[in-house]
């Protein structure tokens, strides 16, 4: 089997990726969390992430690493490598690592120093819990349409609505929450706040059990109050805000996707090469050869498009260019996710019976890849993102 830290040698990283790839590799293959409650394990993978200082790789440096971050800015190949290791050994490790990542990145991007002061060093630390807050029960794909709405009152902002699919939501210290602040302006009219789990008029308590548990909820904002200083970024600037967050983390998804399919595709390899039938192995049937051709040609193609979308946001920021990758990001997170899900398919058919038995590695990846298809933007989201660059290209 090839080595599993092999893809580090490819021109699209530097020596701190390939350090940081390998030393977490063999970190991971150590740790063991009982995952039975999630919101109790989600819970301490944080902890563990964080003591362990693999959180600081979800926030910036900052001026004389202040905000806790490992490197200087958010650097999406870090976030990648990250991701594909954690989700190939423990995709509930990755959930936990990735949601401190999207409910902070906002603050990174647009906080002011002293939202940045307040929040990032603890996401790093593991000491605050981060989600972000943009889907409503009837706002998924078209986000702008959404209807939860923030009206300035005396020297506060009063918020009612909900949202729904929250990532952390109950277990979360914080929520970055997206608003209408001007009803008629459309996505125009969107405004980001920094929401607190405590602030009065927030319900948190509805949990959604989902087929790969992970903790889940729906908010609802009853005369919410918040201070002034809640906002975050600039007034009507939420949607681009969220969209320019998304543009980060979606290549991190594929990643996630992609070290799914990895581990999938190791197992089958180690299962075919021990399973006998009719005299000889699995792995001797060309069948199985032709699976596992087809298995790893969608892995690697997989890698290329998030390693590219990767390294080009790490370009735009290192040049300062502002070149939008948001196209490349689409790419990557419908390729990987697509292509995670035919890979683990076929490697839990390989293994006929034992495929479906709940506590084999493939069944519990089976669940784990569904909803990457779905969240941070569907598949056919990501349609329209790249159908609509080509067009204007
Ligand atoms: N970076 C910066 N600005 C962006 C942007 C990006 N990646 N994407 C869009 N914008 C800007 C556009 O430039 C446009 O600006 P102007 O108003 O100045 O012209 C504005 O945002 C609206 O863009 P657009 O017209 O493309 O928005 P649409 O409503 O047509 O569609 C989609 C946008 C469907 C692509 C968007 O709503 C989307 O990504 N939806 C999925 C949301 C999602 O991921 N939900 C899951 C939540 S997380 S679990």
């Amino acid at each position: 089997m090839r080595s599993t830290t092999a893809h580090l040698a490819l021109p699209f990283f530097d020596d701190v990726h390939r350090d940081l790839g390998r030393r977490l590799a063999d970190w991971m293959r150590q740790q063991h969390i009982d995952e039975s409650d999630d919101r109790k394990a989600c819970k301490e993978w944080v902890q563990l992430l964080g003591a362990n200082q693999w959180l600081r790789y979800c926030v910036p440096a900052g001026k004389d690493g202040a905000l806790g971050g490992a490197l200087e800015k958010l650097d999406s190949r870090a976030l990648v490598i990250l991701r594909e290791t954690l989700a190939f050994h423990s995709p509930l490790a990755d959930f936990a690592f990735a949601m401190q990542g999207l409910g902070s990145g906002a603050i990174t991007l647009a906080g002011t120093p002293a939202q940045q002061a307040a929040y990032l060093p603890q996401v790093a630390s593991g000491a605050k819990i981060a989600a972000f807050a943009l889907s409503e029960p009837d706002a998924g794909s078209d986000a702008g349409a959404m209807a939860t709405s923030a009206v300035s009152a005396g020297n506060g902002w009063t918020v009612n609505g909900s949202k729904t699919w929250i990532s952390n939501g109950g277990i979360a210290d914080f929520y970055v929450t997206f608003t209408k602040t001007d009803p008629q302006a459309g996505t125009r009219g969107i405004t980001a706040f920094i929401v607190d789990a405590d602030s009065q008029g927030l319900d948190t308590s509805e949990h959604i059990a989902v087929m790969a548990p992970h903790p889940l909820a729906t908010l609802k904002f009853t005369h919410c109050k918040l201070p002034q200083d809640a906002q975050l970024g600039a007034l009507h600037g939420g949607f681009k805000l969220a969209m320019q967050t998304l543009d980060i983390f979606r290549a991190s998804v594929a990643a996630a996707a992609l070290g799914m399919a990895r581990r999938a595709l190791a197992e089958a390899v180690r299962f075919s090469k021990e399973r006998k039938m009719f005299g000889q192995t699995l792995a001797d049937f060309q069948l199985t050869q032709a699976k596992l051709g087809e298995m790893a040609a969608l892995v690697d193609a997989a890698a290329l498009l998030t390693y590219r979308a990767a390294w080009m946001r790490d370009e735009s920021e290192r040049l300062g260019s502002g070149a939008r990758i948001t196209a490349e990001a689409a790419m990557a997170k419908m390729t990987a996710t697509e292509n995670a899900q035919k890979v683990i398919d076929m490697a839990l058919q390989m293994h006929g019976g034992l495929g479906v038995k709940v506590g084999t590695k493939v069944e519990s990846l089976y669940r784990d890849i569904r909803s990457l298809r779905i969240y941070e933007g569907a598949t056919e989201v990501q349609q329209l993102i790249i159908g609509k660059a080509v067009l204007q290209s």
